[in-house]
């Protein structure tokens, strides 16, 4: 294919609860999508994870639509004959921005895909159709909202939970949650970065609950103070921010950092990258599971769809669509039935936009040559 338009659209839409992490509260979400068009007509769409404002990592999604526009749409332009596989080299002389630079190759890997008629499980190879759901619980006001919010979630047929925690919301919560959906569901929490190298202690505490995992309770460079706790505790320590390519992956594996990595593709600058990620661990024996970023369906489909490799051996954030969106923009929004979704195999990416909303929650869409 060879470059041709670039579509940047921005669409608005309101989640069906408020979503609190340890670094802040979310009640919508601003979305940048982007779409692929080839000069001989292929078209495709990608869905760029950044969050309005810097808190998760350093992009942002006004700041992606800058490097897009100056930075990464001019060198694919001038890049002749591509392939999506070629985007990652283009692109490697510009530091950062992986999910500026992930976009963009989903849009030219569901563009490449359609075009030769075939779907995202094929070009993975992946013989699952259906991936285990997990979901991802926020923070809430109170213990009594919060177990009626798991409550919800386990009748909805959830694989495991996923909490989030911080400082003054972490052992009784766990606590009350393990206690309400017994010794048997899987159970894991994420801190967001929320703590320090002085928290070990009390980070111990949470052992004697049996989770999964516990998932970047610490900065996203601190390397060593992730090594300290996995030695401290026996609840396996996941990474999460602190993954952001192949090679943090082997450095943080080998410090002994993560015992577990937690896979996005935004983060580490694509589904190819985060393919390659998933080799090396599945290699090494490192389990690793997919992370979500509150994606539409088309983040969701792709994701279900990479979750499906061998070595996604624990139940991914990948959550039904109605967890986050009374409407989504696709026709065939995911859904869990028995505690997992089903691998989509639409053309390309896995599923059909639901045009009409897609302009309903539209509010700016820019063409860049
Ligand atoms: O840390 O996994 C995270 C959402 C936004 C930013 C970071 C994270 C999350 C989630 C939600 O936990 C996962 C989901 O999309 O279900
Ligand atoms: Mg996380």
């Amino acid at each position: 294919m060879r470059a041709g338009r670039l579509e940047l659209r921005r669409v608005r839409m309101d989640l069906v609860s408020p979503f609190r992490t340890s670094f802040g509260s979310q009640t919508d979400r601003d979305i940048l999508l982007v779409r692929f068009e080839g000069v001989d007509g292929e078209s495709g769409w990608g869905e760029c994870v950044a969050l309005s404002e810097p808190v998760y990592s350093a992009e942002f999604v006004d700041g992606v639509e800058l490097v897009l526009e100056h930075h990464i749409w001019p060198r694919l332009r001038a890049a002749g004959d591509i392939s999506a596989a070629d985007i990652a080299e283009i692109l490697e002389p510009l530091r950062g921005h992986p999910m500026a630079k992930a976009a963009v190759e989903m849009a030219a890997l569901d563009a490449e895909l359609r075009a030769n008629d075939t779907d995202l499980r094929s070009y993975f190879g992946v013989t699952r159709d259906r991936v285990p759901s997990g979901v991802s619980v926020g923070i809430h006001p109170t213990i009594d909202d919060l177990l009626s919010a798991v409550e919800g979630y386990v009748r909805d047929g959830y694989a495991r939970i996923k909490l989030k925690i911080e400082p003054d919301w972490d052992i009784e919560p766990v606590r009350e949650v393990r206690a309400l959906i017994g010794p048997d569901m899987g159970l894991q929490v994420d801190a967001n970065t929320a703590y320090g190298r002085d928290d070990i202690d009390h980070l111990c505490q949470l052992d004697e609950f049996d989770l999964l995992l516990i998932e970047q309770p610490m900065a996203e460079e601190d390397i060593i103070g992730h090594a300290r706790l996995a030695a401290a505790s026996s609840t396996p320590v996941c990474l999460d921010e602190s993954i952001v390519s192949a090679q943090t992956t082997r450095d943080a594996i080998e410090l002994g950092a993560a015992e577990v990595i937690n896979i996005k593709p935004g983060r580490v600058g694509g589904y190819l990258e985060a393919r390659r990620i998933h080799d090396y661990c599945l290699d090494l024996g490192v389990p690793v599971w997919c992370g979500g970023m509150l994606e539409t369906g088309i983040g969701r489909a792709a994701n279900a769809a990479l979750a499906a490799l061998d070595g996604f051996t624990l139940p991914g954030d990948i959550s039904a669509s109605a967890r986050f969106w009374s409407r989504d923009i696709v026709l065939d929004p995911i859904t869990v039935e028995e505690g997992s979704v089903a691998v989509p195999d639409a053309p390309g990416l896995g599923y059909d936009l639901d045009l009409d909303e897609l302009e309903r929650v539209t509010y700016r869409t820019r063409l860049l040559d």
